[in-house]
């Protein structure tokens, strides 16, 4: 940092800024978490100055000898670490890694069917401003309006008589398990070709905290960065007979270079991943995460399907709030160092810039340590800032007992 302060002080002082702001603030957003320093060392490595366009030992360029070995080893975790016949650690993001499934294995113009996003599916599952419902037909599924949850009875008739090519299981705000043998059923009777995307809870599969879809699908994909606990990036996994048409789908069909020092960052979070300490985490961040949705419950918080399985869980303002919008709620409690989004809830009546719920999330505040009793603590906090309606004075008190908090409880000390 001090030679980078040197150089470039208008940059160190932002990375400087954000340090301090995690430092102070609690992260309740689904999708995020801290990684370790040893991932943040490999992310920021020499290995950012590769070229490597194609694969270990099958590059386009001279001198890729260490980084040929670099994402060996990464291929070689994920495989072990997933259980899969085959791995692609180059995609830069979940999305890229989405469209390089796509890519392998429709052509334009065939149908992609995934769960609706505005009931918890993702951009990259067929949304019609996304280049994934854009240059394919479309078609999805959602939950069911009395449990908000799938049913995949439901779920399966509609297989049947969209018959897409592709169907896509997976969420990015989804609070409950997802069958993915069920899905490898109805895709196998509907003939289509089914994507796994298991980017919020690949933490938890791989602890074995949630049901492992790698048997039933014919591609995994995922990100890197939430409950994994990795850098930012995605990863495709799949059977033996789609290896050659995914990796000619990432490079050269979507992408050029690999990222060679978030591959080697990768390689080390599946490390760290496969040690026994890291079920400990996640077996904690399911039960952090139930902890909170009970004291939500506790004071009258209603929250989508009744609960969580996982990591997350939606809470529907309206429960105690009928006029608040999940919009000013979050930048209520995040004027209090509380982070965390606003989220559509299923059948929401708002449009979802409005939105009326808010998504909250355990893994980053894990990481820190944060247990029951702090849980509880925040959750007295944020009934508090939510029924106030934002009182200055509320969120004042309130940023108090968060500053206490982060103070107990630090993010990695990345040595700034
Ligand atoms: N943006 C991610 C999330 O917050 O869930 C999904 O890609």
């Amino acid at each position: 940092m001090q030679r980078l302060e040197r150089a470039d002080p208008e940059i160190a002082r932002l990375i400087t800024a954000e340090h301090k702001r995690q430092n102070e603030t609690l992260e309740l957003i689904a999708s995020e978490n801290h990684v370790s320093i040893p991932v943040l060392k490999a992310l920021g490595s020499v290995l950012t100055d590769k070229y490597a366009e194609g694969y270990p030992s099958t590059r386009w360029y001279c001198g890729c000898d260490t980084v040929d070995s670099v994402e060996q080893v990464a291929i070689d975790r994920a495989k072990k670490l997933f259980g899969a016949d085959h791995a692609n650690v180059q995609p830069h993001c979940g999305t890229s890694a989405n469209l390089g499934v796509y890519l392998a294995a429709i052509k334009p113009g065939a149908k992609i069917m995934g769960m609706n996003l505005s009931h918890g599916g993702h951009l990259s599952h067929g949304l019609k401003i996304n280049v994934s419902g854009q240059f394919y037909k479309t078609a999805c599924y959602g939950v069911e309006k009395e449990t908000e949850q799938l049913d995949l009875d439901i779920v399966r008739k509609q297989v049947l008589e969209e018959k897409p090519d592709i169907l896509v299981a997976g969420a990015s705000a989804y609070s409950r398990k997802i069958d993915f043998e069920a899905f490898g059923n109805i895709a196998k009777e509907a003939g289509a070709i089914l994507l796994s995307d298991i980017a919020h809870i690949a933490g938890l599969v791989v602890t074995g905290q949630h049901p492992d879809p790698t048997p039933h699908s014919d591609f995994v994909t995922t990100t890197n960065h939430k409950t994994l606990r990795g850098p930012r990036g995605g990863i495709i996994l799949c059977k033996s007979k789609w290896a050659k048409k995914i990796d000619q789908a990432i490079f050269p069909g979507l992408q050029g270079g690999p990222m060679m020092h978030s591959i080697a960052a990768k390689a080390v979070s599946f490390h760290e991943a496969m040690q026994p300490e890291f079920k400990t985490y996640t077996a904690k961040i399911i039960s952090n995460a139930k902890t909170m949705a009970s004291e939500l419950m506790d004071k009258g918080w209603r929250l989508v399907s009744g609960g969580t399985d996982n990591h997350l869980m939606l809470i529907d303002i309206r429960s105690k709030l009928p006029d608040v919008t999940g919009h000013d709620a979050a930048i209520w409690l995040a004027t209090a160092g509380i982070v965390c989004n606003k989220n559509a809830i299923p059948f929401d009546s708002r449009p979802p810039v409005q939105a009326s719920g808010l998504r909250f999330g355990t893994p980053a505040i894990t990481t820190r340590g944060l247990g029951d009793d702090e849980i509880k603590t925040l959750i007295e906090l944020v009934d508090k800032i939510l029924m106030s309606h934002g009182d200055r004075e509320i969120i004042d008190q309130a940023g108090k007992v968060v500053a206490e908090l982060c103070k107990a409880f630090p993010v990695p000390n990345y040595n700034m």
